[in-house]
């Protein structure tokens, strides 16, 4: 086993010390305003031996929040909160980056300002249920209202608010900010053809179906520098009723004009990905869209989709990619770099306590050291 995870490299602005990366990771726990708590300071802090943290998906606005108790980067407290989140980060040596969220027609009323109806590229029905909060502190799941459909408007004062939402993180002392267009939201809705019937300049072609995530990677990377600035995408993947006719044609054009782009880097959600499984078939389509992707951008690419030490040897040896992210090894091991380099076991992660709660299941997880102290007082 060779221990390509373990060599040190640089994304963009920053100098990392290994390819472990910790994937982004909603934990429904912000405390009130949507600021991140106590807890999510101590979490983060745990975590900082990663090469990269990339926070939980944090909307760039009202407007851009779908799930309940997840933190926002809008507000001057919620700037306060992640300032002192990113200050434990780097007291332990670690770099942090902030995943930039709007979930578009993935919502509910009791989010959006003014119980208005989420906002959509096209107002279509929304096969999926929305996680919003319930009675005695648990979220419960409720049907998407249908979504209105975004006006050049309403588009362009989402571009500003991705652009103020980067300055606040930059502002927090955050290291970075990653552009979430993956897995169904605001981005992937417009990227894809099967959920933007737009007619405008923002819909049809692959070149106006992009056009939006563009914007904002331009106006995102004017503000606060192309070298501080990701972007995730999830090729081929089909979260939320995501359904793309040519994904050749829509991930060349893409990719082409990202290469162009100086970013940090691109960030992959395997298209194995299916919602919280992993599939074990191999789609050769799918591969060798992967591939294409790779080849046709010089920047570092992160993969993420259900990784182990193993397999992520295995990609990194291969090419696929240059950094791997994890995200329920990283739920259950605060120190899973340390783990991984000495192929140690590993704490299981407890899916009922992913979203939601309290210490229990997020900052109550041993570390090596905590384990073999346990051992020696019993
Ligand atoms: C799981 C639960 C809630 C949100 C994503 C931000 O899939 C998410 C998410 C994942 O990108």
């Amino acid at each position: 086993m060779t221990d390509l995870l373990f060599a040190p490299t640089r994304i963009g602005a920053l100098d990392l010390p290994s390819r472990i990366v910790m994937a982004p990771l909603t934990r429904s726990r912000a405390a009130a305003g949507n600021v991140p708590s106590a807890l999510a300071i101590e979490y983060y802090r745990q975590r900082a031996s990663a090469a990269l943290i990339i926070t939980e998906a944090t909307q760039i606005s009202q407007q851009g929040q779908g799930y309940a108790w997840t933190p926002g980067i809008h507000t001057q407290a919620q700037i306060e909160g992640w300032a002192k989140v990113a200050d434990a980060v780097h007291q332990e040596g670690g770099r942090i980056a902030m995943q930039l969220w709007h979930v578009g027609r993935v919502s509910h009323t009791v989010f959006q300002p003014g119980g208005a109806r989420p906002v959509a590229p096209t107002t279509m029905p929304v096969p999926a249920q929305a996680f919003i909060p319930g009675e005695n502190g648990q979220g419960i799941y409720a049907d998407i209202p249908d979504p209105q459909e975004l006006t050049i408007a309403g588009i362009q004062l989402i571009v500003a608010d991705y652009v103020q939402a980067a300055r606040n993180a930059i502002t927090a002392g955050l290291d970075a900010v990653e552009i979430h267009a993956a897995n169904g939201y605001l981005l992937d809705q417009f990227l894809n053809s099967g959920s933007n019937w737009r007619t405008d300049r923002y819909g049809g072609a692959p070149e106006n179906r992009a056009r939006l995530l563009l914007e904002v990677v331009d106006a995102v990377s004017a503000a606060i520098g192309s070298q501080r600035v990701g972007l995730r995408l999830s090729p081929m993947g089909k979260s939320f009723g995501m359904d793309e006719a040519d994904p050749e044609a829509l991930f060349h054009h893409v990719i082409a004009e990202l290469d162009k782009r100086n970013l940090a880097y691109l960030h992959l959600v395997e298209p194995t990905v299916k919602g919280r499984e992993i599939a074990t078939e191999i789609d050769p389509r799918a591969q060798a869209l992967m591939r294409d992707i790779r080849a046709g951008f010089s920047g570092p690419i992160i993969l993420a989709g259900g990784y182990t030490r193993w397999n992520a040897e295995r990609a990194l040896a291969d090419g696929r990619g240059d950094l791997i992210a994890f995200g329920r090894p990283f739920i259950a091991n605060p120190d899973l770099p340390e783990r991984l380099r000495l192929d140690a076991p590993l704490n299981q992660s407890d899916p009922a306590s992913f979203f939601g709660g309290d210490a229990r299941g997020y900052t109550d997880y041993p570390t090596l050291a905590e384990l073999a102290e346990r051992e020696l007082t019993v």
